[in-house]
């Protein structure tokens, strides 16, 4: 039955809301945003490099001084990125949403305002340490109370890390209705480009609104076997076309891709984010090659790839040089492969109803005749995107940090058992070690431990680091065979190990391990991080984004720890 605020609400949207992003009036951006420039010279950042300085000491970072400011209003719409009519949640009228944008060192502060018509809403900055500022990072039951509707909330947090990376909505499962955009923190980098054509924000896309698709999650599995939501398409920059035939929603034909103007001979970079709500996703470009320079919010050693994959959250940074015909056109591709229940050999990663296991976008060149599509072919083999071996990230030893930072013991070591099932009244939930988290939007865990709580019902998953100033935590993945996004808030991690089985004992990188905020952990695999306890606060770990728990923070919801870091909460 849907809600009545579904049949109540909804100003109509024709097409993809009011996003410039994928379409020729998109604008590149500048190198920084201007603003000050305390050290002197060039760069707001001064002569800090990615190797210089530790960006997870805020004293080493820029002291800007400025604040970027942004006010948006959230409320329910309807909007057809894909010409299929979909209930949508959004934050000023825009799909994808607003862009933040800041130079490294900047404070960033947005207002929220809550137009929905039935719901409470938070905004996570995904990726951001919030260092002093814990109640800012936007997890409702763990960081704050929902924002009721008609009220708002300010969030002001400091732009400590530098690179691309996203926001979205972190109540419920609302990002899968639209609720995300991307972000983009101006700093140095190990390689530069020419030309910055900002952020390509990649995903699955369901025609459905996000509390049909949880109840979806809890009761197939309830009522017969799992048959857990499909994606029906996949979008670029919120853009795709979808064949009107395979569906009985209202659906207008060639609803239009997203484009990207190349310049002959110079160096573009591409901000890729996946904001998918299940997907493993795979990104090339027709017959090129990518430089990548940043995994996630880690500037790394600049390396050479033909295809990046990127897991929900994950994020890279790459630049792509032109080739000298200007009269070129090319596609971008975003592919998922075949749906991930089929029979080992041809089944894929992700799950997807068949229609679109892909989405394009077309690249031209100055002279290109914009009204011809691209005839370019892959040059990546649709074997690349099977399981099991495609559904993990690259190597570990594949993108070296630029900023060396070695790790010792761990004061503190966690093993967890990750895997699925039914519970007692028979709705389908992840578990950590057999436990799953449940969450009151009344009584956020944070407020609890600011006001002194040191002891937490069992099924908050509250996890008390102490004094300790570092914890290892070593997951092993069982029984359903998919893999699952591994993200930790408020902290980047040391990824030490990852694969399938048992892990050995041994580390890669060993004096300078993999680093970022999101990881995958493969079918079956384990994975094998560590973090360094420097962030007093209530965090957010290790949530799996897959299926039912798609970021959800209700009772499907699936936490290992909101660890409190060592050393004192900061007062409010
Ligand atoms: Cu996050």
């Amino acid at each position: 039955m849907p809600s009545p605020y579904r049949l109540l609400c909804g100003l109509i949207h024709a097409f993809p809301g009011e996003s410039k992003l994928g379409t020729d009036d998109s604008a590149e951006l500048n190198r920084f945003l201007d603003g000050p420039k305390p050290g002197g010279g060039v760069y707001p950042w001064g002569d800090r490099s990615t190797s210089n300085t530790n960006p997870y000491n805020p004293g080493e970072i820029p002291n800007t001084g400025i604040t970027r400011q942004y006010d948006w209003t959230v409320t329910n719409t309807t909007m057809s990125p894909d010409g299929v009519k979909t209930p949508m949640i959004v934050a000023n009228n825009q799909f994808p949403g607003p862009m933040i944008e800041a130079n490294w060192g900047d404070w960033i502060e947005v207002t929220v305002r809550n137009e929905l018509e039935n719901d409470g809403t938070s905004i996570h900055w995904h990726g951001f340490l919030q260092t002093g500022t814990p109640w800012y990072d936007g997890v409702s039951t763990v960081t704050q109370c929902p924002i009721a509707p008609g009220t708002s909330f300010t969030y002001r947090f400091r732009a400590e890390l530098f690179g691309t990376t996203w926001w979205h909505g972190h109540h419920s499962s609302q990002y899968l209705n639209g609720l995300s955009g991307p972000m983009v923190i101006h700093g140095p980098a190990t390689s530069e480009w020419d030309i910055d054509l900002g952020p390509v924000m990649l995903t699955d896309w369901f025609h459905a609104h996000y509390e049909d698709l949880l109840d979806q999650v809890y009761h197939s599995s309830r009522d017969g076997p799992i048959l857990p939501p499909m994606a029906n398409n996949m979008l670029i920059n919120g853009k795709a076309n979808y064949p009107c035939s395979k569906t009985d929603k209202e659906c207008t034909k060639n609803a239009g891709l997203s484009t990207f103007k190349f310049k002959t001979g110079k160096k573009h970079l591409l901000r890729l984010i996946n904001h998918s709500a299940e997907a493993v996703l795979f990104f090339s470009i027709d017959g090129y090659n990518m430089t990548v320079i940043t995994h996630d919010f880690v500037a790394v050693e600049p390396y050479r790839t033909d295809m990046v994959t990127l897991g929900v959250g994950q994020r890279a940074e790459v630049i792509v040089k032109g080739g000298d015909d200007a009269t070129e056109a090319v596609w971008m591709r975003l592919e998922e492969g075949p749906s991930g229940l089929g029979d080992e050999g041809t089944t894929g990663c992700s799950l997807n109803d068949g229609v679109a296991t892909g989405a394009r976008a077309m690249i031209f060149y100055e002279d290109a005749d914009h009204s011809v599509k691209p005839k370019s072919k892959s040059h990546v083999d649709a074997s690349r995107f099977l399981y099991p071996s495609a559904c993990a990230n690259d190597a570990l030893d594949i993108a070296v940090p630029s900023y060396k930072m070695n790790i010792s013991d761990p004061e503190v070591t966690l093993d967890f058992t990750l895997s699925g099932g039914n519970n007692a009244t028979g709705e389908f939930v992840w578990y950590m070690n057999n436990e799953t988290f449940m969450g009151d939007f009344n009584d956020p865990v944070l407020l609890d431990a600011v006001v002194g709580a040191n002891e937490f019902p069992d099924e908050r998953r509250v996890f008390n680091m102490g004094n300790a100033k570092s914890v290892r935590i070593i997951m092993h993945s069982v029984g359903l065979p998919a893999s699952h996004p591994m993200h930790a808030h408020g902290h980047n991690m040391h990824v030490l190990a990852e694969g399938n089985g048992e892990w050995d004992g041994e580390i890669v990188n060993e004096s300078n391990p993999a680093r970022r905020d999101v990881q995958l952990i493969r079918p079956n695999g384990y994975l094998v991080i560590q973090l360094e306890l420097d962030n007093p606060g209530m965090w957010r770990k290790f949530y799996l984004i897959l299926l039912s728990s798609r970021n959800s923070i209700t009772d499907i919801s699936f936490q290992l720890s909101t660890a409190t870091s060592h050393g004192t909460l900061p007062k409010a």
